[in-house]
């Protein structure tokens, strides 16, 4: 007995002095099958391309300071690769997952194991397929609970709840975007709205659907349990408890505004980054973010819809305008028809800008870091769409007869393809990438006069790779500016493998003399994905404390093929720990 004790103590001692708490971090391993699923969604059954037989598939949950390991098997039709949203990768670029940034694709029967460790970073993040618009059914959720010991700097909920905002075309994804590449075009606006894979009661065809199940009407079904369809996520609560939602925005193309009836929710992180709590009776996601809110079960006891509806900012693009339901039900709940929020209208910016510029970081919290104070690299960079002239025998039907593009800084970005841009990095070959992405726009001109729409002029663009290299620490401060020449629109900027601190937001065209004092230098909040305003400006700083190569894009998958994007290829520093070891032996081949 006495031995065990002493044995016992001393395991103690051991992992108490364990100065990083090492001790405590696992190794987390998974097997991903990407192959076809059959499913029925809007009365349609459907071929679709998912992982190990669900869509939204596999939920990862791991602690902070774990390794994680996922063998990916393709066993589906097309080269696929996967994307840890929102990790940092540090030292582990190999792993980031982009076709063609830090990667071939996974072709169909190979297979592709991701390695990396998760670190300084707790809240909900993602992954997703980062081939074509693949990611339209091929992604899930990704988890990271404080290690073990520590604990959420906010009271520890009841019990929490993924809620997956989804975007579902009733063709196959890979021919909408396919047909809109050939043509020039915009592609085809999607058909529904999910939430965890389900479009919801509001939905012409789930009512049918309903009405015909035993012909009873489709609000009471609401509340039939394990129902043959499965047509309407249920999050069940008990009054007087508090929940944690961890919500994902992995629709493609739309910006979502969220919403609980007759409930208010209190944001604690976005991100995966801890906030200063924030309470809202309204969410707006951009494609990429996350957000984790408190939400108390303190209504009536009855039923709410919790509903999502997209933010539309651009005017004249025309949009998926449905509405996604779940159902947020109370233990005790009557079979009555759930209560329903009202939405913002679609093109409300004044509710999405107060809502993504209210937010603040929790300073206090661990993964805050403080705001770089020394800017090495000041850039300056446009966001917008352009067009490229139609070539002799191409088709050509984007505005004036030509074809759609995007740029940053009016270089319309185009993916190698023989080659990913970190190999060629790692191995010195020359021709894949250029490193000579100006700073500012060669062109200066008025970003956001709406007289410049269509102006050919400003408009024309070209194709090619272009980025910008730093060396290893550079500080940078980016001002994202939107432009007006084709539509001004809300672009959400992601970058690969950090987070940024936002430094401040707004409209027309960013000032420095005017717009630098509104910096907030103190407790900004710090993300990987930003809605730049529309017709507007958003102001970011960063550390390139990683070395590898980071695409920097706009998360709506409608821009990203046309050329909204370019890359950070960063630089090692000089030691071990600032060195990107070689790729791994089972990296896929071009
Ligand atoms: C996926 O499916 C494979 C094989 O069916 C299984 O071994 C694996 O555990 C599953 N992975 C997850 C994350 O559920
Ligand atoms: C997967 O589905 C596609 C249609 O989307 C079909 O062409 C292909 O044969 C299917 N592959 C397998 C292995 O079932
Ligand atoms: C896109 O929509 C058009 C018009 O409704 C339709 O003819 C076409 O087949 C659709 N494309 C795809 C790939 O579903
Ligand atoms: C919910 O809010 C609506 C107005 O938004 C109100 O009409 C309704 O009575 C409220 N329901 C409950 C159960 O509080
Ligand atoms: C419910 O909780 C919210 C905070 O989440 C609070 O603002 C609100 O007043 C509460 N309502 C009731 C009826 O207790
Ligand atoms: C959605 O768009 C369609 C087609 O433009 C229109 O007929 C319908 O009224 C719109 N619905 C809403 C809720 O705005
Ligand atoms: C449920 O319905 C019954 C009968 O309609 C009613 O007496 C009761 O108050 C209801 N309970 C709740 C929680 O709404
Ligand atoms: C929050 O938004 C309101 C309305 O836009 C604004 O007055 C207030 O200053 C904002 N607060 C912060 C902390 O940004
Ligand atoms: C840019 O255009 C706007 C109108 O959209 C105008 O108010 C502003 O004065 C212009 N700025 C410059 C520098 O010309
Ligand atoms: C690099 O720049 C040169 C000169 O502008 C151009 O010819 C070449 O196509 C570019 N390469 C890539 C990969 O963008
Ligand atoms: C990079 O910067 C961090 C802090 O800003 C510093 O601690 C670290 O030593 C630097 N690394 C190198 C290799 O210069
Ligand atoms: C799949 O990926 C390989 C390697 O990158 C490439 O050669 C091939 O063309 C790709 N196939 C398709 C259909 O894109
Ligand atoms: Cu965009």
């Amino acid at each position: 007995m006495a031995w065990i004790l002493l044995l016992l103590a001393l395991c103690f001692a051991l992992l108490a002095s364990s100065p990083s708490s090492l001790a405590s971090a696992r190794v987390v391993k998974h097997t991903f099958n990407i192959q076809n699923l059959t499913v029925k969604k809007l009365c349609q059954e459907r071929v679709i391309t998912a992982v190990n037989g669900t869509s939204p598939g596999p939920l990862i949950r791991v602690h902070e300071g774990d390794r994680l390991i996922v063998r990916v098997f393709n066993r589906s039709p097309y080269n696929v690769t996967i994307h840890w949203h929102g990790v940092f990768q540090l030292l582990s670029a190999w792993s980031d997952g982009p076709e063609y940034a830090t990667q071939c694709a996974i072709r169909t029967g190979q297979s592709y194991t991701y390695r990396f460790r998760i670190t300084g970073q707790e809240g909900t993040l993602w992954w997703h397929a980062h081939v074509s618009w693949l990611r339209a059914t091929v992604y899930g959720g990704l988890i990271i609970y404080p290690r073990q010991g520590r604990s959420y700097p906010f009271p520890k909920p009841h019990k929490e709840y993924p809620i997956i905002l989804g975007e579902w075309w009733n063709a196959n994804v890979i021919d909408v975007v396919g047909q809109a590449l050939a043509s020039g075009g915009a592609p085809n606006i999607s058909d529904a709205y999910l939430i965890n894979g389900q479009p919801g009661d509001l939905y012409h065809c789930s009512k049918k659907m309903s009405l015909n199940f035993h012909g009873k009407l489709i609000h009471e079904l609401a509340f039939y349990e394990s129902k043959p369809y499965a047509g309407t996520y249920k999050v069940k609560v008990t009054r007087g408890r508090t929940y944690l939602f961890r919500i994902i925005n992995a629709a493609l193309n739309s910006q979502l505004f969220f919403k609980i009836a007759n409930h208010s929710m209190t944001v604690v992180a976005v991100d995966a980054v801890y906030t200063k709590p924030y309470q809202t009776d309204v969410l707006l996601l951009a494609p990429g973010q996350t957000t984790d809110i408190l939400l108390t079960a303190n209504q009536t006891v009855g039923s709410y819809y919790l509903a999502a509806r997209p933010y539309a900012s651009a005017v004249g693009v025309p949009f998926d305008n449905t509405t996604t339901t779940a159902i947020l039900l109370y233990n005790g709940a009557n079979s009555s028809r759930p209560q329903m929020p009202t939405l913002p209208a679609f093109d409300d910016t004044e509710t999405a800008h107060k809502f993504s510029s209210n937010l603040t970081a929790r300073v206090d919290s661990r993964g805050w870091r403080p705001v770089p104070t020394e800017v090495d690299e000041h850039m300056f960079m446009t966001v917008g769409l352009g067009l490229v002239s139609c070539g002799a025998k191409a088709t050509c039907a984007g505005p004036l007869g030509q074809r759609f593009a995007a740029t940053v800084s009016n270089f319309s970005f185009e993916l190698p393809t023989k080659l990913s841009m970190l190999e060629a990095h790692f191995h010195n070959v020359s021709g894949i990438y250029n490193s000579t992405l100006p700073d500012s726009p060669l062109k200066p001109f008025n970003y956001t006069n709406s007289s410049n729409r269509l102006n050919q002029r400003l408009t024309k663009t070209a194709k090619s790779t272009t980025v910008k290299e730093l060396k290893y620490n550079t500080t940078v401060e980016i001002v994202f500016q939107d432009t007006a020449l084709v539509a001004a629109e809300n672009h959400p900027m992601h970058i690969h493998g950090r987070n940024f601190h936002v430094l401040a937001q707004g409209f027309g065209n960013y000032e420095p003399s005017r717009d630098r004092d509104k910096f907030n230098l103190v407790d900004p909040q710090m993300r990987n994905t930003i809605g730049v305003p529309v017709g507007g400006w958003a102001v970011i700083r960063f550390q390139a404390d990683n070395p590898g190569v980071w695409l920097l894009h706009c998360h709506l998958d409608v821009h990203l093929p046309w050329g909204l994007a370019t890359a950070f290829v960063v630089d090692n520093g000089g030691t071990a720990s600032s060195t990107l070891p070689p790729p791994p032996s089972d990296l896929p081949k071009c």
